[in-house]
Parts: C-alpha cells; structure tokens; sequence
C-alpha cells in the first residue's frame, strides 16, 4: 500500500474550505493508502497562542475530523507533538535547507505580514518541518488544499537534496488536489481563512450560517432581482458546486441566475439547504463524539505509538546514513 500523509493545526474549528478543499478527500482516500493524518500541534505554535486552550483545540480537531468520518481505528490519526522523530528529522532537513528558500516561501511572506511582531525561527522553518512530517514516514501522497502545494514542491526538492547527499532514502511525494483546491470566503475577496474571518464554520447551525451568507456579495452585476446574472462571476455558485447535485445545480442555478428565473437570495437559500444535508449529521457525530471521546483518545494513543515506532526507523536509517549512529564499541 502506497503511504499517505496530511496534517492539520488545531486552531479552532474546520471550514467548509477545510472540509471541501481536503478532508472530504481524506475521508475517501484513507480506504486506498496507508495513511497518516496528523494534528499538527507544533506547527500551530509558530503563532500566539494560548497554552491553555491548547489541549483543548487539539481534542477538538480530532473530534471533527472523526466526525467527517475519518476513522482513527483504521487511520493513523495522531497528534504531532507526541512522536518526536518530527522535531528530530526537521534539524537534519535544516542542514540541507538554503536558507533564501525558506525567505521565498508565500506562506511565509503572508504569515510573517500577518504577524509583524512575532516572525519567530519557526515560522521560517514552517516548510521543513512539514517535509519533516511526510518524509519520517517516506510518504508518497499528499492530500492538500492549493495554498499547501508549494511546500509539497519544496518537500520533493528536501528529499533530492538529501537522496543525493546521503544516499536513496526518501520517496518524492505528489500533492494530491480536489476539484475544488482553493475554496473562497465569504467576501469572495481571499481563500477562506480562519484568520481572514471570511468562513462558513463545518459546525455552525443553519441559522448561524444563514446569518453570514444572507449578506455575503454575489455576481455584482445584479443589482435588481430582475438583472439577468453570470453564475461564474458569482462566489455563491461556486459554492453550489461543492454541494449542489444536477440537473439543479445546471437548470435550477446556473439556468435560473442567467435568465433572472431566481434571485440571489433563493439562490442562497438552495445552497444553504443543499450544505446544510452534509453538515448536519457531521454535527450531529460531533456531538456524539464529544459527549464520549474515550474512544477516540484510546485509539490516538495507540496511533501514536505506531507512529513512533515507524518515525524511529527512519531516524536511525536516516542516522546511520549521516554518520551519526554509534558504530564503535567501548
Ligand atoms: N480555502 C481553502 N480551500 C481549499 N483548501 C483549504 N485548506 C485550507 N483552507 C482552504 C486546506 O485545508 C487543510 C488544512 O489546512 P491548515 O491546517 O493549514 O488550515 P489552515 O491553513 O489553518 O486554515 P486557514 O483557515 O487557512 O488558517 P489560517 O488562516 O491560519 O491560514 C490543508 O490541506 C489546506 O490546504
């Protein structure tokens, strides 16, 4: 079975641009690979954080990510922190890293733009503990949404660097993309974003929903309910695509916003109704989980001792390949 690996930080609560541009994905793809999802736990504190609210916002991400229907019994659903060889593989990886690599990385520019008073060695070395994170397990396949590709590059050119310094060791992974890779907020303006504050939430209740999407914008160029409008300038059927099954999304949707047969706000509200039948049993196993997550934490226990024990082998192949495993004997 070919290794697949995927991380997410635990900071607060999944999109729909996290749910749709990649967990969707993952919930399917887990049944074909051996895989790997992590709660990147030490990637989410390269920001301010609250120490406090972290093992909180760790069990949280876990819990909706089960919820999505990953399967922590069959997937290696675990939290980063907890298997050190990441921590370990990444000051190797550092060795190798030009430094003006990192400076050009786009999540790097944003993020240090975003954080003007914290851009911290971590931020920096964001990349390469993500390479760190998929090469520990010499994974091959990488499910991301778009803003993750360029890390996925730059992990591939890790493990060239490495292959033609020490010797064949690490596989050069692909990302994997939905048909939905980049998935916009609500202003239509960025990619949604938790720090952006432009998203649907995958838990929120269909009134609270409602609330952000009754005022979101749609195509500009419809004024009056009477304009006729153009689906693909509008952000709204964008979204139908993700949820929205045909002939509704073709005849009722795109026909109807074209010909001025519906309004931008019967529009929205098909959308709501056509979402609202993905995320309400997501809710719903939400809140079973929640009310007894011993289950889940007994299983992100003995995922994390596998990880261990997989991370360990390629620490010390990696080690003996460097020069740095003890081969002299007192
Ligand atoms: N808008 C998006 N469209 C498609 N895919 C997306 N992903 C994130 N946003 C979108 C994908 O979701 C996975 C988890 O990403 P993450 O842990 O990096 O999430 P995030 O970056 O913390 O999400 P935010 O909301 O974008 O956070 P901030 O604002 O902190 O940067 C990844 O596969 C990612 O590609």
């Amino acid at each position: 079975m070919k290794v697949l690996f995927t991380g997410i930080q635990p900071t607060g609560l999944l999109h729909i641009g996290n749910y749709f541009g990649a967990v969707r994905n993952w919930v399917s793809l887990q049944h074909q690979y051996r895989t790997y999802i992590s709660v990147v736990d030490l990637h989410a504190i390269t920001i301010q954080y609250e120490p406090r609210e972290m093992p909180g916002a760790v069990q949280e991400m876990v819990l909706q990510l089960a919820a999505c229907g990953i399967d922590p019994e069959k997937t290696l659903l675990f939290v980063q922190s907890e298997v050190p060889g990441h921590a370990d593989l990444t000051w190797t990886f550092n060795t190798i890293t030009p430094l003006g690599e990192l400076e050009r990385m786009t999540q790097f520019k944003d993020k240090s733009a975003q954080h003007r008073k914290n851009v911290n060695v971590g931020l920096l070395d964001y990349p390469v503990l993500q390479a760190a994170d998929i090469l520990i397990y010499k994974g091959e396949v990488v499910p991301v949404g778009e803003d993750q590709v360029q890390h996925v590059e730059f992990t591939r050119e890790v493990a060239r660097r490495f292959n033609a310094r020490y010797g064949d060791t690490f596989p050069e992974c692909e990302a994997l993309l939905t048909a939905s890779p980049r998935i916009m907020g609500l202003d239509g303006q960025a990619k949604m974003s938790k720090s952006k504050d432009n998203t649907i939430g995958l838990l929120e209740t269909r009134e609270e929903v409602w609330a952000k999407l009754s005022v979101a914008p749609t195509d500009p160029a419809r004024v009056r309910r009477s304009d006729p409008g153009t689906p693909e300038k509008c952000n709204i059927y964008s979204y139908h695509k993700l949820v929205t099954p045909e002939p509704q999304l073709s005849q009722t949707v795109a026909q109807g916003c074209r010909t001025a047969g519906i309004g931008c706000i019967d529009c929205k509200k098909l959308f709501l109704d056509n979402l609202m039948k993905e995320l309400d049993p997501i809710r719903e196993r939400y809140g079973q989980l929640a009310a007894r997550p011993e289950k889940v934490r007994e299983a992100l226990d003995a995922n994390a001792a596998t990880c261990r024990a997989d991370a360990g082998r390629t620490i010390l192949e990696v080690k003996e390949k460097m020069g740095l495993a003890r081969t002299w004997k007192i």
